[in-house]
């Protein structure tokens, strides 16, 4: 592992200040998750319980007490924090209503502790899962029920939350202030309860093309809330786009963002950018300088993007969308910390090894022209196998590609190779494009899903799986 050379990367880069933006929104408090607590005394071993049941309060902020689920009481859930090497056991309790399972979604881990359909938890029934957090798998992931045909409906109830994996040797200062950002959006009806539409209705049609996205944007649960930061500091943003359909384009006028890390951790340096395309299910880890004026205030959005067909296209898809305010306190400026201009090495995944090519087609609602069959293995493959997939979207929609078990690397999209190396375990297929990716099947015999990660998509069959042996 290459240590960080501590140069300054400059935090005043190309920002014209910062603009204040009013929202409509009364700007609520700092977006802070809870954590789950550690019951086990072994600093090596980190034992929690979790619990999926009906919610006794609104997870819609303000709406009427409506159904819902969440983990341990809440929705988002806790954040599952853990550092590399640590032993992993979560006593997960399944108190809804429905068979669910918990997916620690970008993990490298055993078949039995994937929470794939193959291993549905019964209502009533408890489940243990048991993993160790691999070297070198620092970064943020989250955890969400993966029940057949069920996924989409249990998430939009609530279900999801943030799994943090640090390193011992993590280049970025310690010191930075760190939030975790769990982006997801909801529907709600007249009476302010969830709307999941009634089957076989025009809404249930458009959910199923396009995934079901809904009005109400939410970060941790709540809507537009308040991130405070000093003038001069900088902070790392762990950012998880957990919305069933919806991806984000973000933006936060005046400022340029660092991306430093995506789905399975750090660059091996920083990216300069003025927006981020964040699909659902992916992660990007970003730090925001804050180069503007004391008593400053920013608004983070998500700008417009085009990922439909254009028969059933939103109408006012191309609309900006405000997600959280920044605001700057009004005392004195902090000194910007240095910051590293090396991250850390990212190894290759050798093209020359690679033993098989696979083609996997994406069509709408399909995957290599086949729906869905638990009783079918779609890709055979050796363990320890290196492999190449391509994944040609031949439909004028985009469909996130996500892989279990494995983190790849994108090699080349429409043969322009990829600019930078980087763990992936989500890749956004724009229509008619085609991505290339590379991966290698360590540690882990079994069969692990691959499919589009538009729940509405994977629910109604667009998914395969992969035999590992
Ligand atoms: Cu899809």
């Amino acid at each position: 592992m290459t240590r960080p050379t501590a140069l300054a990367l400059l935090a005043c880069l190309a920002t014209a200040g910062t603009p204040a933006i009013h929202a409509a929104e009364t700007p609520r408090g700092d977006p802070d998750l809870p954590v789950l607590v550690d019951e086990n005394p072994d600093p090596r071993v980190v034992e929690v319980t979790l619990t999926a049941a009906p919610l006794q309060k609104s997870i819609i902020p303000g709406a009427p007490r409506s159904h819902g689920f969440g983990y341990n009481g809440g929705s988002p859930g806790p954040t599952l924090q853990v550092r590399e090497g640590d032993r992993v056991v979560v006593h997960f309790r399944n108190r809804l209503p429905e068979a669910t399972t918990v997916h620690w979604h970008g993990l490298h881990l055993p078949f039995t502790a994937d929470g794939s359909p193959f291993h549905p938890v019964a209502p009533g029934e408890d489940y243990t899962y048991d993993f160790t957090v691999r070297r070198g798998s620092a970064g943020t992931y989250w955890y969400h029920p993966h029940p057949d045909h069920r996924t989409g409906h249990q998430v939009g109830m609530g279900l999801y939350g943030a799994v943090v994996v640090r390193a011992d040797d993590d280049p970025l200062p310690s010191t930075l202030p760190e939030k975790v950002l769990i982006f997801m959006d909801n529907r709600v009806n007249g009476d302010g309860g969830l709307d999941f539409p009634q089957h076989g209705s025009p809404q249930a049609t458009a959910d199923r093309e396009n995934g079901r996205e809904g009005e109400v944007l939410l970060v941790n649960g709540q809507v537009m809330p308040t991130v405070s930061i000093r003038p001069g500091e900088v902070q790392r943003w762990r950012l998880i786009n957990a919305s069933a359909a919806r991806v984000l384009r973000l933006h936060l006028p005046g400022h340029t963002l660092l991306h430093v890390g995506s789905d399975g951790g750090l660059f091996e340096r920083p990216v300069e950018v003025n927006e981020l395309v964040v699909a659902n299910a992916e992660r990007v880890e970003v730090l925001v300088r804050a180069t503007g004026q004391p008593g400053a205030r920013a608004v983070l959005q998500t700008l417009p993007y085009d990922r439909y067909i254009p028969q059933t296209r939103p109408a006012d898809w191309n609309r900006a969308r405000e997600l959280l305010a920044l605001q700057y306190t009004a005392g004195p400026a902090a000194v910007p910390p240095l910051l590293p201009v090396t991250l850390r090495h990212v190894p290759v995944l050798d093209t020359l090894q690679a033993t098989a090519r696979r083609t996997i087609v994406l069509g709408q609602g399909m995957i290599n022209g086949r729906l869905m069959d638990m009783g079918r293995v779609d890709v055979a493959a050796r363990l320890g196998a290196t492999e190449i997939w391509e994944i040609e979207n031949v439909v004028g929609m985009d469909h996130p590609f996500h892989l279990h078990g494995f983190q790849f690397q994108v090699l080349d999209r429409d043969g322009v190779p990829e600019a930078f190396r980087s763990w992936k375990d989500v890749v956004n297929v724009p229509k008619h494009q085609t991505a290339r990716l590379i991966v290698r099947y360590d540690n882990y015999p079994g069969k692990w899903m691959f499919h589009c990660h538009i729940l509405d998509h994977e629910d109604h069959g667009m998914m395969g799986v992969l035999e590992v042996r």
